[in-house]
């Protein structure tokens, strides 16, 4: 065969392939998935909140943590100011967003905060939030505990370790111990769009204490959020591109077994977890089309989804809340208290409706 003829076959071949890679990605990011609005009454912006807030979570009390400002190269960023930890309490008639103070020998100027996880001490009641931070890019744990009277969060200490190369979510086990998903493999910026080209399922967990780090769980496609029963039995995992909330039962701290995959139809993102219901409320991307458009005129757009009984034989999806991005854009996290929704976005706005 002459050389242009092997040349030929092989661009034919890469051709095929590429083909391949496309038609399967477009698949993993639900490109062609259309949205029906389905909204919720007595919807309100949180006032303050225009660069997102990626994560929040709740206190039994009322209290939710709101980790706004994340900034990533390929994201778009409507605020130059650092990262901040606000709280809003749900209880309140005003809904207020206060900014935490915080204390201690910490670099709020390189303050990048994504996922967030609260942790109570049974011991003595102090609460210890946890911060997955992206300084300069990189990846570390920030543990802080948290002063309800002056609404300060004192450092306590940063969580630095070759494992913990990506971290998206967290979820503290401890006053010094938690889970946290790997949403790459690689930390080189091509390597990491290889990654979902390539359908590469190689995003894990990892369970990290002062004795222990070791990889728990991996095979995933996409993984941007964990959190964990209220029994503390089983973990669930978001897998993004494989549009599902992976279930795992905790045999010991390190040993985890699987125990199933529930479908959601969307991309999900961060979990929330009901503490008396045991539901998790999900903050999901509707589909990836969107985000790689990045057009203004077309945002991404925003869904909550919530799912009962999952450890049932029938657990039950329900779609709650569907917009295209007209009201809010690029959902990442919802969860309920009293009635109402709080909707988190990576980097827009959040909301606050009322549940029907
Ligand atoms: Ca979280
Ligand atoms: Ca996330």
């Amino acid at each position: 065969m002459g050389k242009l003829a092997v040349l030929s076959l092989s661009f034919a071949a890469l051709a095929v392939l590429i083909g391949e890679r496309v038609i399967t990605l477009r698949h993993l990011i639900l490109y062609h998935r259309e949205l029906s609005q389905n909204y919720l009454p007595n919807c309100h912006y949180v006032e303050g909140i225009e660069c997102g807030a990626e994560d929040i979570t709740i206190l039994e009390n009322g209290l939710a943590f709101l980790s706004t400002c994340v900034k990533h190269p390929d994201l778009p960023s409507y605020s130059d100011d650092p990262g901040k930890i606000y709280t809003l309490n749900l209880l309140d008639s005003k809904i207020k967003i206060k900014a935490t103070n915080i204390k201690g020998d910490f670099d709020k100027d390189s303050f990048n905060p994504h996922g967030i996880s609260l942790y109570t001490d049974d011991k003595d009641g102090a609460v210890y939030l946890f911060v997955v931070n992206h300084p300069q890019g990189k990846s570390q744990v920030e543990i802080f505990r948290y002063d309800e009277d002056e609404n300060a969060l004192q450092y306590i200490k940063t969580i630095k370790h070759e494992l913990l190369h990506n971290v998206n979510d967290i979820v503290a086990v401890g006053t010094e111990s938690f889970y946290a998903t790997n949403d790459h493999y690689f930390t080189n910026g091509i390597l990491k769009l290889v990654e979902p080209f390539l359908s590469l399922p190689w995003c894990d967990v990892v369970y990290y204490s002062p004795q222990t780090v070791q990889v728990v769980a991996g095979g995933f496609l996409l993984a941007n959020g964990i959190n964990i029963s209220p029994d503390r039995r089983h973990l669930y995992v978001a897998d993004l591109l494989k549009h599902k909330i992976v279930v795992l039962e905790i045999q010991k701290t390190t040993v985890l077994s699987h125990v199933k995959e529930v479908d959601v139809g969307s991309l999900c993102d961060n979990i929330e977890v009901d503490r008396e219901s045991g539901e998790l409320w999900l903050g999901c991307h509707p589909n990836g089309r969107n985000w790689l458009h990045q057009d203004p005129n077309d945002p991404p757009g925003s869904e909550v989804i919530r799912i009962e009984n999952i450890l049932s034989e029938k657990p039950k999806v329900t779609q709650v809340y569907a917009d295209d991005g007209s009201v809010i854009i690029a959902s990442s996290v919802a969860t309920q208290y009293g009635g109402k929704l709080l909707i988190g976005t990576v980097y827009q706005k959040a909301l606050i409706c009322d549940l029907k």
